[in-house]
């Protein structure tokens, strides 16, 4: 590499600015510094939106009420919110995405940023198919190997306990998820069992102020369950939000990669180059673009895609139900 004066010059400002008094708060976003996602299971937007339980928390939070899932069933969705993609899965199968298939993971480490992924009666170290009311379609990051492969980044997907000792402990990752167990997260119950689940949950962990205290939080279900109909699920932003916008109602289009973006700008992480740079998918939570500087896109309500249909891709036909028709252990790690 040759130096030049500039670059010489610039070197030196970012080591004096380095050295200057600290922020505040540890800050590392430009609008937040932790962001948590929780997910729930396969329930219409209409139903959610007429159970007590989770419309008493709307008046803490922004009601998204056009958000929406990217395809059917289950695994491809958190596997999008892990991989901007779903990479050809469509059904809800042992799969491995290769381990030279970018990630959130990567570009938040890239950046030194924290990440966790709770996931709750998970044993930690955990990457089979299904154990109790865990399972693995449900996780953003074990079907990634080269998180699965990876004993440092293995460890960073926990059992869901640990988010209160997180919290305790001032230990807060940047980027965190929760997935319920399947009882919990509705998929083996109802919306109303979840809800229930949920006031529980907001008492003894979510309205914790260390969390609140500027972590961005977002409520929502990785797909809707009329099929047919467009796949709009019910999502809710609460935490790190403007006071004055606490009862409101968002009716930005929003997607799953939504979340990825609004991470990615708000940490400068640039993008996967999937459907987080999807101008028609990507839309940032719209009360921090100006913040953050960005411009979302217009999606008028004749041209909002139904979400619904399989999408095809590098691991159409891969999963290892497809390639073991005679059944196996799959691959433990
Ligand atoms: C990753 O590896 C798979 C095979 O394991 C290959 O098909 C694919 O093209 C590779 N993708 C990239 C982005 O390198
Ligand atoms: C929340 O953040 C503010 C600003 O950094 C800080 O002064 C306050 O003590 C924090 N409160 C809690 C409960 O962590
Ligand atoms: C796929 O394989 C896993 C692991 O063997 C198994 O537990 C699961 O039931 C299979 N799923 C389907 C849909 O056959
Ligand atoms: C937009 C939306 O919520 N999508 C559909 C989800 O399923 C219900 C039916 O139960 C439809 O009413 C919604 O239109």
């Amino acid at each position: 590499m040759r130096l030049t004066l500039a670059s010489l010059i610039v070197a030196a400002t970012l080591s004096i600015s380095s050295m200057a008094a600290p922020l505040a708060r540890d800050q590392k976003g430009k609008a937040f510094d932790h962001i948590l996602q929780v997910w729930f299971e396969n329930q219409d937007f209409d139903v959610v939106n007429g159970i007590s339980s989770w419309t008493s928390l709307a008046k803490e939070g922004i009601l998204l009420s056009n958000f929406n899932a990217i395809t059917h069933p289950s695994e491809p969705n958190y596997v999008a919110a892990g991989g901007g993609s779903n990479f050809g899965i469509d059904n809800d199968d042992y799969y491995n995405i290769p381990a030279n298939i970018t990630t959130i993971y990567d570009l938040l480490e890239k950046k030194d940023l924290t990440w966790k992924v709770y996931q709750e009666d998970m044993p930690a170290g955990y990457t089979g198919y299904k154990i109790g009311q865990y399972v693995r379609k449900h996780n953003p990051a074990v079907i990634f190997d080269s998180v699965a492969q990876n004993p440092d980044r293995l460890a960073k997907i926990v059992p869901g306990s640990e988010l209160d000792d997180d919290i305790k402990a001032g230990t807060l990752p940047n980027w965190m998820f929760y997935t319920p167990n399947m009882l919990n997260d509705a998929h083996d119950t109802d919306a109303k069992y979840a809800g229930n689940w949920l006031q529980g949950f907001y008492k003894s962990t979510l309205s914790n102020p260390t969390l609140l205290n500027n972590t961005l939080i977002l409520l929502t279900f990785d797909e809707n369950d009329t099929k047919k109909e467009r796949n709009r699920v019910w999502s809710l932003l609460l935490g790190a939000i403007p006071e004055e916008l606490k009862g409101t109602t968002d009716d930005t289009y929003y997607s799953h990669y939504s979340t990825l973006n609004t991470v990615e700008q708000n940490f400068d992480l640039g993008n996967l180059g999937r459907g987080d740079a999807d101008k028609k998918e990507n839309n940032i939570f719209d009360f921090l673009s100006k913040t953050l500087g960005y411009t979302n896109t217009p999606i008028p309500t004749e041209d909002i895609p139904l979400n619904n249909e399989a999408i095809p891709g590098l691991l159409t036909g891969k999963s290892f139900n497809q390639t073991h028709p005679n059944g196996g252990t799959p691959p433990a790690f």
